[in-house]
């Protein structure tokens, strides 16, 4: 499969051969050919929003610090497949069971009591989802934090947590990660506490913020510099006009810099609508969130920003066959490219350990039921950014130190759009019709950049781009293969001037990152 600039002619010439290997007649190909030529037209004299350069993010549960070696500078695979996926980022400790840790600050320190709430959810928290973050583990994050250049969001305890346990582990992790530290989160997809840690009766936006507030404003009384995002809801986007209202009369305000909220796009993996086909269909959810997460953001104030904390294909662990395939790296670059369109500060996507993230959905992971073969290598979790090769080959310790780690087709989608960072985004034209494509419009150091996502399984398109270059391909075998890789094309060479006639062709199932100097 290759990207290659054809004279239109040509290009017309080679869809006939293309098509007509399918056995189809002359003159569904003249259809063909009007649908898949598209003229892309950059509309660089009007800059859009710009996104930070440390917009790329990813997020893990607060569970992988019970194992002080998962983030520390002894982890080399996993330091370099940060870098990887780019060169400044934002790494975010949440997920549910930052609601079963606890703060152990001296090796003889025991577990706190827990409060034992009939509207517990069976099996929750158990001794084997109870965990123990230790002064080592927060030192080696520090350590791993400056060994991959990225900052990290960290989560504190709501759901068994209270203000003085918090407040003393919150005081470690400031001092030891200074600025690497971006902000605390207190509590994980609050919405859903009413479901498993709170009265169902009584848990509201309300209750919620009262119980916030009380943490919030301990750790902030200990540590005046201390920044906040929240609520981290899973899905009802509606808490975060609720708080922003309630804001205003709050008093002795903790210093909230974001609001956030999660985003997964389907689930649970038993689901028949999760599947390849509707993955890569516009979600309209996504802007409805957006519009809502940035008023809401902006009436709290004008220098809060708005952030999807965590989020990935499919919720539950993830869906072998549509999480750890290709087609959700093409979902995952579209995703991110939409997300910097529409203002986000940031955008964090869940992956992680197969121990931390099986607890985290009740203690194995679903999509494993719904495989033929479960014991058929596979990523845990499905969806990971960056996976483990021992748990992949079956054979090595989940998640230890020193593991073989390699990107998931998740990772590349991500390492794909990473150059976005720290760009000015561009309006552009582009009306492809019935056919799935998008595209998105840049400017960084004085160059412009366009990825264009073919996301149909079978057909070419065909972009009109004079001036423009392929610089790089975000491609897989199939949608539905497990493979993804990104081919640099034009590595060093100097673009030369291209006569408007031509055409650059994006292959199916593929996505394009063409470059110009503006
Ligand atoms: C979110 C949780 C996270 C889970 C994830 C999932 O915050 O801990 O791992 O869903 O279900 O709701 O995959």
């Amino acid at each position: 499969m290759t990207s290659r600039v054809v004279p239109r002619r040509r290009f017309l010439k080679q869809i006939y051969f293309t098509v007509g290997a399918m056995n189809l007649s002359p003159r569904f190909l003249l259809g063909q050919r009007n649908s898949t030529e598209v003229m892309v037209t950059v509309k660089s004299g009007q800059p859009g929003v710009h996104v930070p350069s440390d917009f790329i993010g990813l997020s893990y549960e607060n569970m992988q610090l019970e194992d002080p070696t998962f983030f520390s500078s002894a982890n080399k695979g996993l330091i370099s497949q940060f870098r990887s996926i780019s060169p400044r980022g934002v790494s975010r400790l949440g997920g549910n069971t930052s609601e079963f840790g606890w703060w152990k600050a001296t090796p003889d320190q025991h577990e706190p009591h827990r409060i034992d709430t009939p509207w517990r959810a069976a099996g929750e928290p158990t001794a084997a989802t109870i965990f123990a973050i230790t002064p080592e583990a927060v030192d080696n994050l520090n350590d791993f934090l400056v060994a991959t250049g990225w900052t990290c969001i960290y989560g504190l305890n709501l759901g068994y947590g209270a203000a003085q346990t918090d407040t003393t582990e919150a005081t470690y992790v400031a001092n030891k990660l200074g600025s690497r530290l971006q902000y605390f989160q207190v509590g994980n997809e609050v919405d859903l506490f009413k479901g498993h840690l709170r009265d169902p009766e009584t848990w509201n936006v309300k209750r919620y913020l009262e119980e916030w507030l009380t943490i919030a404003r301990a750790v902030q009384k200990a540590l005046p510099k201390a920044k906040f995002g929240f609520p981290d809801v899973a899905g009802d986007i509606t808490w975060l006009p609720q708080l922003a209202n309630m804001w205003a009369s709050v008093t002795d305000k903790p210093n909230v810099v974001t609001m956030s909220h999660h985003y997964y796009w389907c689930g649970p993996p038993s689901n028949p609508q999760a599947n390849i086909d509707n993955l890569l269909r516009t979600d309209e959810k996504v802007t409805s969130f957006a519009k809502t997460a940035s008023a809401a953001s902006k009436y709290m104030g004008p220098s809060v920003t708005w952030r999807m904390t965590e989020g990935n294909t499919v919720y539950g662990g993830g869906k072998s066959g549509v999480s750890d395939v290709f087609a959700a790296a093409l979902w995952c670059a579209d995703y991110l490219l939409h997300l910097m369109s529409l203002g986000y500060g940031g955008v964090n996507i869940h992956g992680g350990s197969g121990h931390a993230q099986a607890v985290s959905v009740g203690g194995v992971l679903h999509g494993e039921a719904l495989m033929k073969d479960p014991t058929v290598p596979h990523p845990k979790p499905f969806y990971t950014p960056i996976a483990n090769q021992g748990t992949l080959a079956g054979s090595g310790v989940d998640g230890k130190l020193n593991a073989e780690y390699i990107l998931e087709p998740v990772g590349y989608g991500m390492q794909f759009v990473a150059p976005f960072a720290g760009a000015t985004m561009l309006g552009l034209d582009f009306n492809p019709g019935t056919f799935n494509a998008t595209a998105y419009a840049a400017r960084k150091n004085g160059k412009l950049m366009v990825i264009v996502l073919n996301k149909d399984a079978s057909q070419p398109l065909s972009v009109l781009m004079p001036g423009y270059e392929i610089a790089s391909r975000l491609e897989g075998p199939s949608l539905d293969s497990p493979k993804a890789r990104i081919v640099l094309t034009n590595l060093g060479h100097t673009p030369s001037p291209k006569s408007p006639d031509q055409a650059l062709v994006v292959p199916p199932h593929t996505a394009v990152l063409l470059t110009r100097r503006t």
